[in-house]
């Protein structure tokens, strides 16, 4: 152990400049695939790649580590180093607080089935909030301290001064050189991809946090959907039987998010069925509706609690249908053209899989899934397939959207 510490520390100056090259690329990928990740955007532009830069994120995201436990045999002699220079101190502190808190709270993310929705839904906040505070404060840094413990005699403009001096001909030796220009050059780019994302971030948070929910009302107001007449709420929808949905929905979509009207809406049950049924809107709204309260589970770590929905159980119009003995799949459709998934007839039949027409008490927006959405309280929210509009009974196994890109087929919380 001696001997180790002993090697690790001997060329002190050069490893800690090499790892602080190393940890700096690092970050720069963490960043930009985690930004990927992050924006709705690339949802759909990527499809599957996404889930390769899901992965790519986590393995790096893992290795990051490394280099902090390795500062860590030399931080005591760094920390002496750094005497008199608190700001520097300073810094190092935030550095090693942002990079420990970043790997917890991904760790947490990545191991989310085993963590569970409440403990990911912190870990998610966290791995966010340090991401908007904590990369402006690492791009600063960068760009500020260009060159700083690598060549730490070139920052004195003595250096520069007396450079010139000594040949004149070679001209002033720039304070701020291409390299430097190129990370002001990045640093730009970031701010002006992430500033609409973080406002928009931002405002979700506040809105959740305060309970107003401005974002739900917005929603509600932003509804591309024009169906008339409107669902009327039963009393356990309004006033919400679940007291008003805690948390925020951020708005997942792998397409341009579709608006329906009376003339191109319409729900369908078909394949392997008795009789083939399908409603229009007029119809549709005209079938018995339950109420039930429940949470809800993005796979990425975000839920929303206590949501009131309304709509008709899955299992009842299964019944109507009457659901042929061969058939073993329900496959679902969205009205996007894009989304399916599929449960088997066992997990159709759970008594809370609801086919959804109202959120506490109001039309689901279009944003959020609506005039009609399937919700799976049990599972995560990638089987509750947003716009659904046909539900086909087969015999073979379906694979949806996420599933082909690599989430699991066991969905279950
Ligand atoms: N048609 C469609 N349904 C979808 C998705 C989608 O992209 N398209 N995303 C799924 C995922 S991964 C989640 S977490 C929820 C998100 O619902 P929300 O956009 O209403 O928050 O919808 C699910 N249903
Ligand atoms: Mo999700």
């Amino acid at each position: 152990m001696r001997n180790l510490l002993g090697a690790i520390r001997k060329d002190y100056g050069k490893k800690l400049a090499s790892l602080h090259a190393w940890n700096g690329w690092i970050v720069v990928v963490l960043s930009l695939t985690g930004l990927v990740l992050l924006a709705g955007f690339w949802r759909g532009v990527l499809g599957e790649g996404r889930v390769w830069i899901k992965w790519l994120h986590i393995a790096v995201g893992l290795v990051s580590i490394v280099p902090v436990v390795y500062y860590l045999f030399l931080a005591g002699k760094h920390w002496k180093q750094l005497k008199g220079k608190p700001w520097q101190r300073f810094n190092v502190l935030v550095v090693l607080a942002l990079l420990t808190g970043w790997f917890v709270s991904g760790v947490v993310l990545w191991q989310y089935k085993a963590a569970g929705p409440a403990l990911s839904n912190s870990a998610l906040l966290i791995h966010d909030l340090l991401t908007w505070f904590g990369l402006p404060y690492i791009i600063y840094h960068a760009v500020t301290r260009t060159k700083w413990l690598k060549e730490p005699h070139r920052r004195t403009v003595e250096y520069v001064r007396k450079k010139e001096e000594l040949h004149p001909a070679a001209g002033a030796q720039p304070l701020y050189t291409r390299r430097a220009f190129i990370r002001w050059m990045v640093g730009a780019g970031l701010a002006v991809t992430l500033g609409p994302s973080f406002l928009k971030w931002l405002g979700g948070i506040i809105g959740g946090a305060v309970g107003s929910a401005p974002t739900m009302d917005e929603l509600v107001r932003n509804d591309a959907n024009k169906l008339i007449p409107a669902p009327e709420p039963l009393p356990a929808s309004l006033p919400p039987a679940g007291g008003g949905a805690k948390g925020y929905f951020r708005v997942y979509t792998v397409t341009k998010i579709p608006a329906f009207t009376n003339e191109n809406w319409s729900f369908t049950i078909d394949g392997l069925v008795d009789r083939k049924l399908q409603w229009d809107w007029t119809q549709f709204v005209e079938l018995k509706r339950k109420v039930q309260v429940s949470d809800f589970h993005c796979i990425t770590g975000w839920s929303v609690y206590n949501n009131t929905w309304e709509g008709i159980p899955l299992r009842e119009l299964l019944e109507q249908a009457g659901v042929q003995p061969n058939a073993k799949t329900v496959k679902l459709y969205s009205g996007d053209g894009v989304y399916t998934d599929s449960l088997t007839l066992e997990q159709a039949h759970m008594e809370d899989v609801m086919v959804a027409v109202m959120h506490d008490g109001k039309p689901i927006p279009s944003d959020l899934g609506g005039p009609v959405r399937l919700i799976v309280p049990q599972m995560y929210a990638y089987k509750s397939v947003k716009w659904l509009n046909r539900i086909e009974l087969i015999e073979d196994d379906h694979t949806g959207y996420w599933e082909l890109r690599g989430y699991s087929k066991d969905a279950w919380i």
